[in-house]
């Protein structure tokens, strides 16, 4: 989704990227042309605003007009930490079950915006639309909600 964002977008950008190990998201996102570094926790499986700050002096802020911080991929000790960003993005995916906003509530409450993404295979995975759609808005009714496609470029 960041990929296709930063090359639909086309405005200078930079990510911050966290996983327990590798590089390799950080990578993807360089070859279309954003600044990328990348956070490799160890064993931890959030980042926290000091990891940020530390990567945020291997930036040039002065060339971009927007910072993505790509979390540590999973739904519950991210919400946990604030990391100074403007704005909190959640994605999830129809592969994940419709029931996930219910189960792990915290990251879904504290979000601006939803993503519903690889909408292209729901039906493949046997995702209800309707369902995943009625339990992100009732455990999140503040968070406008996008269903895209990053594969297809819809939405
Ligand atoms: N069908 C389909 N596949 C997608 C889409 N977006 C990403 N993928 C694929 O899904 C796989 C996992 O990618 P993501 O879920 O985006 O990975 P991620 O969110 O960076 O996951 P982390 O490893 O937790 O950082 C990759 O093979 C992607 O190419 C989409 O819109 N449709
Ligand atoms: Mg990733």
């Amino acid at each position: 989704m960041l990929e296709r964002t930063l090359v639909d977008l086309s405005i200078p950008a930079a990510v911050i990227v966290g996983d327990l190990a590798t590089d390799n998201d950080a990578a993807r996102l360089k070859r279309v042309g954003a600044q990328a570094i990348p956070i490799a926790t160890g064993n931890v499986c959030h980042l926290e605003a000091s990891m940020v700050a530390a990567a945020l002096d291997r930036l040039d802020l002065n060339t971009i007009d927007l910072l993505f911080i790509e979390n540590v991929g999973n739904l519950v000790c991210p919400a946990a930490y604030d990391l100074g960003e403007a704005m909190k993005v959640v994605l999830f995916s129809v592969t994940e079950g419709e029931d996930k906003p219910l189960k792990y509530p915290t990251t879904f409450k504290n979000a601006d915006v939803v993503l519903l993404t690889k909408t292209d295979i729901a039906e493949a995975v046997g995702c209800d639309l309707a369902l995943a759609r009625q339990n992100i808005h009732a455990v999140a009714p503040q968070a406008e909600l996008f269903e895209l496609s990053a594969d297809r470029g819809r939405g």
